[in-house]
């Protein structure tokens, strides 16, 4: 009897960390799968239908199954392709990465991107404010390779993908947002991620990245 061939699909937006993050994973587990970019202004039949509800990217569909929500579709992925697993074992060290992968897609693009570029008086109380938060990874990453210990984890793939979405967000504002003295520990972490190809393989050139988050600054303060 012959295998069916699994198929793997991801509807993504080159620019997006939500999309970005789930390339990782599957890079990581070695899952080829065809890449189908949404032009997000317009976007496609395809991922109207499959996401109606928030009609966002990413969409993950394997086989018949569709999958939506990013840190949803790393856990699927990662239940899915047992290979290199991604999320810890242990019930404590799971329930930590995803607490924490939790509070950063909440708080830090909107603390640290939208108020930033919102904030009329001066950027200093939102700089601050970002700092605070980047200080709880740089307490969590302490000593460690990676969030994951000695390979790249949950928490690597969400805080990553956010890193290295953000990072030339805040070069487009001229702020260096992690300098070394301050997060020697992050800077480590940022480094040792770069080592990783299926890590590398998925960071973007800095200046389209720099070019669309300036794009994108544009639009929250017109907004
Ligand atoms: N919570 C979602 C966020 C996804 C998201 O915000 N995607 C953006 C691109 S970065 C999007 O598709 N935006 C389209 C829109 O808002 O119309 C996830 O983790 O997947």
């Amino acid at each position: 009897m012959t295998e069916k061939k699994e198929v793997v699909k991801l509807l993504g937006f080159w620019a997006s960390p939500f999309t970005t993050r789930v390339e990782m994973a599957l890079k990581i587990k070695g899952v080829p799968y065809e890449y189908l970019e949404e032009d997000l202004p317009n976007k496609t039949p395809l991922l109207l239908e499959l996401n109606p509800i928030h009609k966002k990217v990413p969409v993950l569909v394997h086989n018949d199954k569709i999958i939506l929500e990013s840190r949803v579709i790393l856990e699927y992925i990662d239940q899915t392709w047992k290979r290199n697993p991604i999320l810890p074992q242990d019930p404590y060290k799971k329930a930590t990465a995803r607490f924490l992968a939790k509070f950063v897609d909440e708080q830090f693009l909107t603390v640290g991107f939208i108020s930033l570029v919102k904030a009329e008086n001066g950027r200093e109380v939102a700089m601050e404010e970002t700092r605070e938060l980047i200080m709880f990874l740089e307490k969590e990453v302490t000593g460690k390779d990676f969030f994951g210990g000695e390979m790249v984890g949950f928490l690597d793939i969400v805080a990553g993908s956010m890193t290295f979405c953000l990072v030339p967000g805040w070069e487009g504002m001229g702020i260096d947002m992690i300098p070394e003295e301050k997060f020697p520990e992050l800077n480590r972490w940022i480094k040792n991620l770069k080592t990783v190809e299926a890590v590398r393989g998925c960071i973007r050139p800095t200046d389209k990245q720099i070019e669309h988050m300036n794009k994108f600054a544009e639009k929250i303060k017109s907004a």
